[in-house]
């Protein structure tokens, strides 16, 4: 049986390719909501019934485990999905912990959607691991999108890219945390234009390894060695979803099947 991980669009592939690099023989299944992507500007009541819908999709489709691979959705819906699913569910959330370890100088900076810092969560986790470091935070509208138009590498990622960091690094932050699922994919601007000697940290990593640990703690991982294969779908128009799909994930075979999931 698969693994199911979703996002609004296809910001948790750059979620989902650390899962693949660590549990090879598994089967993935991903979902991207694009017909109602971005999340980042609606009420937490409209993502956790998408969440809701995606994960009663996913749990026809087979999953053994569903991963919210998106930090806003997580925001919303992991509680409330934890209680509604009968697998394992996993979530993400911004890298505090490692960025706190990670900084020199006690400044770090987050890049996230606005329901992600304006979370329960986020602040549990800046009372949690924040203590004695400066933690300034930055909303990104607009990156996602360019992310799912395909325009991760464009010079209007790049001048966004510059609108946000620049107030950060004058205040000398030396960590950045991309706490987006869709940031990764910006990374080799964001580094760019931080500068060596800045550190930007990601979670995809360490969501791979929780995903580990779930299947051999609850015994569902795949039995055999073959390697394992990968699913695509989408609410929005494949025609448009598959090339970016294929940019992104890096194979230009792969196809992207249409699911309306509705509420
Ligand atoms: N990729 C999602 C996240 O990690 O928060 C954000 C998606 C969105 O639609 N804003």
């Amino acid at each position: 049986r698969p693994i199911g991980l979703f996002d609004s669009g296809m910001g948790g592939l750059s979620v989902m390719r650390e899962v693949r690099c660590l549990l090879p023989a598994e089967d993935l299944l991903y979902f991207a909501d694009s017909a109602y992507c971005p999340y980042g500007s609606k009420p937490p009541e409209v993502i956790r019934a998408r969440a809701f819908a995606i994960g009663d999709f996913l749990i026809a489709k087979g999953v053994k485990m569903i991963v919210i691979a998106s930090n806003t959705t997580t925001v919303a819906s992991l509680d409330a999905a934890r209680k509604r699913f009968h697998i394992p569910v996993v979530g993400v959330e911004p890298a505090v912990k490692p960025a706190v370890s990670a900084t020199c100088n006690g400044n770090i900076g987050v890049l996230a959607t606005g329901v992600t810092l304006a979370g329960e969560r986020f602040s549990h986790l800046l009372e949690k691991f924040g203590d004695g470091v400066n933690v300034y935070t930055q909303p990104c509208p607009g990156l996602v999108e360019l992310v799912e138009a395909g325009k991760h590498e464009s010079p209007e990622a790049e001048a966004l890219i510059s609108r946000y960091l620049d107030p950060m690094l004058a205040r000398e932050v030396d960590t950045i945390v991309l706490g987006c699922t869709h940031y990764p994919f910006l990374r080799p601007l964001v580094e760019k234009q931080a500068g060596s000697g800045i550190k930007v940290i990601d979670t995809g990593e360490a969501v791979a390894k929780q995903v580990a640990r779930v299947l051999k703690e609850m015994e569902i991982a795949a039995k055999n060695n073959k390697p394992g294969r990968e699913s695509f779908y989408t609410s929005g128009d494949p025609s448009v979803v598959e090339p970016v799909v294929r940019f992104l994930w890096g194979d230009s075979q792969l196809t992207v099947k249409k699911w309306s999931v509705n509420k």
